[in-house]
């Protein structure tokens, strides 16, 4: 009998609304359909039925790829991974993505996995599919890990493969239509550079793509994003890249030659804001005559002790101050991440942070933020530290299952001070408006709500006061009571539940 020459792509949910393709499994799903493979790509954001789907697709199959980053995506993983194995214990179950390039060895292990690929996925894909279709060996195949007679073998580093060596994504294989009924809007994600020459410390860019940024030529951005927008009618493109402005003579440009094309989208990047502080108004206003309308930034403290420590030395208060008016100016919407909780911050750190972000958003109601609790991540250059920071490792790959910013406890954030910054947070959250790119499906009751508890919202802020936070009470009611759209893994059921009377 042949081998089959079907492969079953499984991607997790992300535990958001805002639903799109999975990059990861369009971008090695290429070379396998141009090797004439048949390829199904089941994302469980839009597949609620997806255990089943995945058990009836493997049956005709040659193996199941899984693609995943550290924390909740684990538990689909391991749950689809085992009940596969239940279902053949001999059928092939590939992991990779980010959780498994950082940590192969541990991912290995589970009893449940054959094999890990590290890094850049398309070559390493399709190779494994070829030997497995032959039934040879897996040995020789750089960038992967699989097992040998229960012994974990993992092959050497892929070298690194600029963006323009790999082929474009199969966005032919994403169902539109379905993210679209999830998120409420149209939109995809697009990658024109890769890397980040930066090397913060809570970030784990550096250790997969070594700060070697790269870029698609300027007419390809072009080109393809057209052309994509135009054949499955999307609103908005993300940019996904890590450090967009890189090249701002480049930036500039793709503006441009979006402006010729006569693109109709919006477009959002990510850049880190010495950057974004280059650009002029007249430079914003290009970009913003192109569509581009929102730079997202990783700001992550307002400490330039903290700033330090985060090895963000490059970045300057005055200039994001300037930088935003700036934007404003040109109609482009500043939003930034922050990070609560790096070592090094304590509640005077988190003041002045907290003070920073009151004064912007009093000054410029457009700009916004959006926060997180540090959680540090494996190959992250502040990792080594894990140990001298009394940071536990989990033991396995399910370990990391609650590994997750929203709501990572850790040595030196716990109890009552961790839930008095989850209560921050919250209160962060409703003092300003911020635009999610999932469709506001409020009403304007939930809205009207958001807007009264604002004020005493922000009373609370500049006054660090967080007892009895009854307008969080009073805005997590409404919100039970209005149906909202839920992702099929929620992280924020998984949140611990706030005490009400933390001060
Ligand atoms: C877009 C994005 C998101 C989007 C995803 C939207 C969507 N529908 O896909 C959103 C906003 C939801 C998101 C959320 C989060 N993200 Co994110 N995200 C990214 C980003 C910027 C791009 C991902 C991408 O599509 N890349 C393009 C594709 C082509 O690359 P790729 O996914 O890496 O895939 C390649 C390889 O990994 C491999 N591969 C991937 N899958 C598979 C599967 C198989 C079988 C094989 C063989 C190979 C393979 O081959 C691919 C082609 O080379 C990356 C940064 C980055 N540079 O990748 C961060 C990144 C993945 N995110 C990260 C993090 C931390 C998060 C959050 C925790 C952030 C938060 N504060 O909540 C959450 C986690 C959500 C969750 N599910 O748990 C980290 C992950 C670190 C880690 N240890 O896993 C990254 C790496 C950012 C960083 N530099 O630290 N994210
Ligand atoms: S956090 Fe952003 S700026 Fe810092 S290294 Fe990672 S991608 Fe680069």
């Amino acid at each position: 009998m042949k081998p089959p020459r079907k492969i079953v792509l499984f991607v997790p949910s992300f535990s958001s609304l805002e639903a799109t393709a999975p990059l990861g499994l369009l971008a090695i799903a290429t070379p396998l359909l141009r090797a004439g493979y048949a390829v199904r790509v089941i994302d469980a954001t839009i597949a609620p039925d997806f255990r089943k789907r995945i058990l009836d697709e493997v049956k005709d199959a040659l193996c199941l790829g899984i693609s995943l980053v550290t924390g909740p995506m684990i538990r689909d993983t391991v749950e689809v991974a085992r009940a596969v194995k239940r279902w053949n214990k001999d059928f092939p179950v590939i992991l990779g993505g980010w959780h498994p390039s950082l940590l192969p060895g541990q991912t290995l292990e589970a009893e449940y996995v054959d094999i890990i690929v590290r890094g850049q996925g398309e070559e390493s894909m399709l190779e494994i599919a070829r030997r497995l279709t032959d039934g040879a060996g897996l040995e020789g195949i750089p960038g992967i890990g699989f097992k040998r007679e229960g012994q974990l073998c993992l092959t050497p580093e892929r070298p690194l493969k600029s963006l323009e060596q790999m082929p474009p994504k199969a966005y032919q294989l994403a169902d539109f239509d379905a993210y679209e009924r999830i998120c409420g809007r149209r939109w995809a994600m697009y990658i024109s550079s890769l890397a980040c020459p930066f090397n913060c410390s809570y970030c784990t860019n550096a250790g997969v793509y070594g700060r070697k940024w790269n870029a698609l030529p300027v007419e390809q951005v072009v080109e393809e994003t057209v052309d994509l927008t135009r054949r499955y009618r999307l609103e908005l493109l993300w940019m996904a890249d890590d450090n967009f402005l890189v090249d701002l003579e480049r930036a500039l440009k793709i503006a441009e030659g979006l402006i010729r094309a006569g693109a109709q989208f919006q477009w959002s990047i990510q850049a880190t804001t010495n950057l974004t502080a280059r650009l002029t108004v007249s430079e914003l206003q290009l970009l913003r005559r192109s569509g581009m309308h929102q730079i997202c930034q990783g700001i992550e403290t307002a400490s330039y002790k903290v700033m330090k420590l985060m090895n963000k030395g490059f970045q300057n208060l005055d200039d994001i101050y300037q930088s935003i008016e700036r934007c404003i100016q040109a109609d482009v919407i500043p939003s930034f991440n922050i990070i609560f909780g790096h070592p090094g911050e304590g509640p005077v750190e988190r003041r002045e942070t907290v003070r920073f972000m009151m004064d912007v958003c009093r000054r410029f109601p457009k700009a916004e933020f959006w926060t997180n609790i540090f959680t540090p991540y494996p190959g992250s250059p502040i990792f080594h530290r894990s140990k001298e920071l009394g940071i536990e490792m989990p033991s396995s790959l399910e370990g990391w299952v609650d590994y997750f910013p929203r709501y990572t406890t850790l040595p030196w954030l716990r109890g009552r001070e961790h839930q008095r910054v989850q209560v921050m947070r919250d209160y962060l959250r409703i003092a300003f408006d911020r635009a999610p790119i999932a469709a506001d499906r409020r009403s304007w009751l939930a809205r009207a709500v958001q807007h009264l508890t604002s004020h005493p919202a922000r009373w609370r802020l500049d006054h660090d006061v967080y007892a009895f936070p009854i307008e969080l009470w009073i805005n997590r009611k409404l919100k039970n009571i209005l149906t909202l759209p839920k992702p099929n893994v929620d992280a924020k059921l998984l949140e611990p539940a706030t005490s009400p009377s933390c001060a």
